[in-house]
């Protein structure tokens, strides 16, 4: 079955997948936040994708949220802090049976947005692909990687991956996509925070090997106390071997703070704590670095939620 596809977010995945779909003849609409952006858009002539240096510009059509008509499948592509407000301003366009697919990284703002829309099939993915944007409306590909894509409510594959295939978006359906997200969330914890707070490339890290171990052995405690054992296997060993292969990199955080860009601590370090706590679980070292990077985070003005 084939039908529109809904992107809201027009920023660095949302414009990604938006340019791959139509590329491929897909039916794609951008939902844009207001009539100045839909002009802003209108004028640019369309969403430009940089793919090894090589420019290719697709005229997807775009409408404001304040469209009115209905939609089935929406790629909800903005940041996990803006996710259950963005999904808010079109709820109302909603077809019953509508899919969601949140492209949010961490975790809880999938919850809150299947609060919003409960009659809604709500689909996560967990992506690895890198994209960022050096102006509007135009998107660098940035790195290849990987979407897992699942519906923690219902193991059903959706037929609309023939979409994604079909448009070259490596994916894979699982039922297990709650283990993929709680386990790139640890990757993330054992990372992110401490690059801003040593101000270093991944590669730094490799200096603060026994932190980098204390923090992954509370995070292997966390997922076996809330039932994610599985993302907690070889834990270790993977944070050390992402800190080698990206060591030149700066990670996502990292950019987002000397970006000056409000991060997604709340769903991700933030996530975990809460659930610790939940849990009853105390996990001092992780908390302790929580504690630094709020206070890092509010030292350069930038929200710490
Ligand atoms: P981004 O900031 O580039 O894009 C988000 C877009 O959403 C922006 O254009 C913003 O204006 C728009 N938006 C927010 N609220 C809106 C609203 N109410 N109505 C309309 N538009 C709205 O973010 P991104 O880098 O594409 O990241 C999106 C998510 O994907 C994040 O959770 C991020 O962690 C995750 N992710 C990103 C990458 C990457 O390489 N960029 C890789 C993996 C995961
Ligand atoms: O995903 C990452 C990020 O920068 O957000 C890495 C560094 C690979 C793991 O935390």
């Amino acid at each position: 079955m084939s039908s529109t596809w809904h992107i809201l977010g027009a920023g660095s995945l949302g414009s990604l997948w938006a340019c791959r779909l139509a590329r491929a003849g897909k039916t794609v609409r951008l939902i844009l936040r207001d009539e100045q952006r839909l002009r802003d858009y209108q004028s640019a002539g369309g969403l430009t994708l940089v793919e090894q240096g090589r420019p290719q510009t697709f005229a997807i059509d775009a409408q404001t949220t304040a469209d009115s008509s209905p939609i089935q499948r929406l790629l909800l592509a903005c940041k996990a802090y803006d996710a259950e407000k963005a999904v808010a301003s079109i709820a109302h366009r909603l077809r019953p049976d509508a899919e969601l697919i949140l492209l949010q990284n961490g975790l809880g703002s999938q919850d809150d947005v299947a609060a919003r829309v409960p009659l809604a099939r709500c689909v996560s993915a967990s992506s690895t692909e890198g994209a960022f944007r050096e102006r509007d409306w135009q998107v660098n590909f940035a790195g290849h990687g990987f979407n897992w894509l699942g519906d923690p409510a219902n193991p059903l594959a959706p037929t609309w991956l023939d979409d994604l295939a079909d448009a070259g978006i490596p994916h894979e359906w699982t039922p297990d996509i709650l283990t993929r997200l709680w386990r790139k969330l640890a990757l993330n914890c054992a990372i992110n925070p401490l690059t801003v707070l040593y101000d270093c490339r991944n590669g730094g890290l490799a200096e603060h090997h026994c932190e980098v171990a204390t923090l992954c052995a509370e995070l292997a405690e966390l997922l076996q106390v809330c039932g994610q054992p599985q993302a907690a296997e070889g834990l270790e060993n993977e944070v050390q071997r992402v800190i080698q292969a990206t060591a030149a990199n700066y990670s996502s955080m990292y950019q987002d703070v000397g970006n000056g860009r409000r991060t997604e601590i709340h769903y991700l370090l933030g996530h975990a704590c809460r659930t610790a706590t939940r849990h009853g679980h105390p996990l001092p070292h992780l908390e302790r670095l929580y504690r630094r990077l709020v206070e890092h985070l509010n030292g350069h003005g930038l929200p710490s939620d």
